[in-house]
């Protein structure tokens, strides 16, 4: 076998308990963020699809883990959803139900020998507590952490792999300055304040999970993106791509694996008037709770050059880009529906970043995948979707996977962005990514893609030709 893989590499998927669960009457859920937001702005969201339409895995997930097992899978990774398990913070009470359904969920897994990866914040935070702030309130960190360690009381026994968020930049990115989630400012202040708070989140919980000796762990999610600069030898160009990796990346990653925020990064907030409100004893308890396993979410690189227009609007809602420009390389591999680019050598780069300036952590790839719309087109006569573009990408970046693991990475997993179609977010069914397509209009009807079946090979052989 020409690209063969480690014994006990992770072979999976991901989800997130919001884009999969749905709602139910009687089980107890209340609101976050993206329920309301879907009930104010409905026409924010990809034909006007909401939250409560997905695939409905509360109801299905003996089916569905039936289905990861079919084709292959010894690993799966999604959430609990925070507004399910305690539905209201106040109170501090636990929904009995969701105990049921998360215990029901697990032990379903385990009998079905995958490996549950669990992750507490995937984009949902509970309404009552956005009201207060959110993550830009400093309460909410302490909500989070009774959050937190309800779930390790209930689950840790049996789950031994948990993350503690899901790509904590995207609700800056989303909330706080482009729009796509909710609250929906442009605040980069309030933005950086979010992230500190997400980050101090993140080592308490740690900090939580290690003081009670449970025997697994714990990490974090983060979707890393390559940055190249436009020209190497192009000084100033070299400087944006630093800048944008600092801003985008190492804001997380530093203090998630070394315990401190990159230097040149704060030097920046402070120039800009940027820095949020930090206490000492905070930086103390990040240095000391770092990460045991990273996951690593990747998609796409990010292409820089020197910014060359300036800037040209109100500096008190200062954005990143007021400081970069985006490369559009020519001739790049774009995916066309998603309208992002496709760069395999970029997962072997993040990779090889880990492992040369993060201690060579133990990490695995958390998320990767390729979202098509309307996959109906591709269908054959007997109704299999012939999804062979997703089965290029899914090698062409395992290739770059296993060469990154004859360097000595200590990557030790794979999982694919997702097993089923599922609804996400503003774009709720517009890209689909599943191995496994979901009937749209009777969401309890699944039919195995090509791509599925292709999976379950590769599990088998634990690895390709
Ligand atoms: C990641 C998120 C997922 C998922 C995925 C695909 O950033 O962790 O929740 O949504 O991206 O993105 P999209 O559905 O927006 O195409």
């Amino acid at each position: 076998m020409e690209y063969q893989f480690p014994k006990n590499f992770w072979w999976g998927s991901a989800a997130s308990g919001p884009q999969t669960e749905g709602t139910v009457s009687g089980d107890g859920k209340a609101q976050n963020i993206w329920d309301f937001w879907y009930q104010e702005k409905p026409e924010k969201f990809y034909q006007e699809v909401g939250p409560s339409e997905t695939s409905q895995f509360y109801l299905n997930y003996q089916e569905d883990i039936q289905m990861m097992k079919a084709i292959g899978h010894n690993s799966f990774r999604t959430s609990i959803q925070w507004s399910r398990l305690i539905p209201n913070p106040e109170t501090k009470k636990i929904n009995e139900e969701a105990v049921v359904f998360y215990n029901h969920v697990i032990d379903e897994l385990l009998s079905n020998d995958i490996e549950p990866f669990i992750n507490l914040y995937h984009f949902d935070m509970p309404l009552s507590l956005q009201a207060k702030g959110g993550w830009l309130n400093r309460e909410v960190v302490e909500d989070y952490i009774f959050y937190a360690k309800t779930c390790f009381e209930l689950f840790g026994d049996r789950v031994k792999k948990w993350f503690t968020h899901n790509e904590p930049i995207v609700p800056v990115e989303g909330g706080y300055l482009y729009g796509w989630h909710y609250p929906d400012e442009v605040n980069l202040k309030h933005g950086v304040q979010v992230a500190y708070h997400e980050t101090l989140a993140s080592a308490k919980a740690i900090e939580v999970y290690h003081a009670q000796h449970y025997a697994g762990e714990i990490g974090i999610v983060l979707n890393l993106t390559p940055t190249y600069p436009r020209d190497k030898q192009n000084k100033a160009d070299v400087e944006a791509a630093r800048l944008v990796d600092g801003l985008f990346n190492r804001s997380f990653l530093d203090p998630a694996v070394k315990g401190e925020f990159p230097r040149d990064v704060v030097q920046w907030l402070k120039e800009h008037g940027l820095m949020p409100k930090v206490y000492k004893e905070d930086l103390e308890l990040i240095r000391n709770n770092t990460i045991d396993l990273l996951g690593v979410n990747y998609y796409q690189p990010r292409r820089v050059k020197v910014k060359e227009t300036p800037i040209n609007h109100d500096l008190r809602f200062i954005m990143p880009e007021d400081f970069y420009d985006v490369y559009d390389m020519p001739g790049k591999k774009m995916n066309p529906y998603r309208g992002w680019e496709i760069y395999e050598k970029g997962i072997y780069d993040t990779l090889m970043n880990i492992k040369e300036n993060y201690g060579n952590i133990r990490c695995y790839i958390s998320e990767n995948g390729m979202g098509v719309e309307r996959e109906e087109q591709f269908m054959n006569a007997e109704g299999v979707i012939e999804d062979d573009y997703r089965i290029k990408f899914v090698i062409d970046h395992l290739k770059w996977v296993h060469q990154a693991l004859q360097e000595g990475s200590q990557v030790q997993g794979y999982h694919m962005w997702t097993c089923m179609d599922n609804w996400s977010w503003l774009n709720a069914y517009k890209n689909r990514y599943g191995f496994i397509a979901v009937d749209l209009e009777n969401k309890t009807k699944r039919t195995i893609k090509k791509s599925g079946y292709w999976f379950k090979e590769l599990t088998e052989k634990n690895g390709f030709m």
